[in-house]
């Protein structure tokens, strides 16, 4: 419930909050050169999955590919370092302040992940934000981050006891 007031301020945050995204370097990273890091000084990360404007099904597997930064549990200290913070519809720490805990939306990848499963998202629209974080949670400076919007497609196996006359409609919704 929260999560949908968040989507909300979400979007208003976007526009200031965030740097722009090059959209055209999201369409061709199915494969994407390792060689290619090493030219590029500054670090970077890119939420390899899901693509950009994708339709997923819940559970949704965030992956996360950086260069430039060392990805390490919260533990490590070492300058170069960080961990992922997932942003899950959810506003982004301004740049400077510790990412909270224990906050429904911001997810700390404390242990080094660079991935992820989101297994509670509801069916439709969804943004998340992936920030890298030093040991102390706070943004790297300048920001190490992407942005990722996808959908959520509501379950069409009729899993649920209530799917009797929506197994019909799924013909139709589903096509594309
Ligand atoms: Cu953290």
């Amino acid at each position: 419930m929260e999560t949908r007031i968040a989507v909300t301020a979400l979007i208003g945050c976007l526009v200031c909050a965030c740097q722009p995204k090059t959209e055209a370097g999201k369409q061709d990273t199915a494969k994407q050169p390792e060689n290619a890091a090493s030219a590029a000084t500054a670090a970077k990360v890119e939420i390899t999955e899901p693509a950009e404007g994708a339709t997923v099904t819940s559970p949704v597997k965030v992956v996360l590919q950086t260069t430039g930064v060392e990805i390490v549990a919260a533990t490590d200290e070492r300058p170069g370092t960080g961990h992922h913070h997932l942003f899950v519809d959810h506003a982004v720490t301004p740049v400077g302040d510790t990412m909270p805990r224990g906050v429904t939306g911001i997810i700390h990848l404390g242990r080094g992940q660079t991935e992820f499963s989101l297994d509670s998202l509801k069916p439709g629209a969804h943004t998340v934000i992936d920030v890298i974080g030093d040991s102390k949670h706070i943004a790297l400076n300048p920001v190490v981050s992407d942005t990722v919007h996808f959908t959520v497609q509501a379950a069409a196996k009729g899993a649920k006891s209530t799917a009797k006359s929506s197994a019909r409609k799924s013909t139709t919704t589903k096509k594309r």
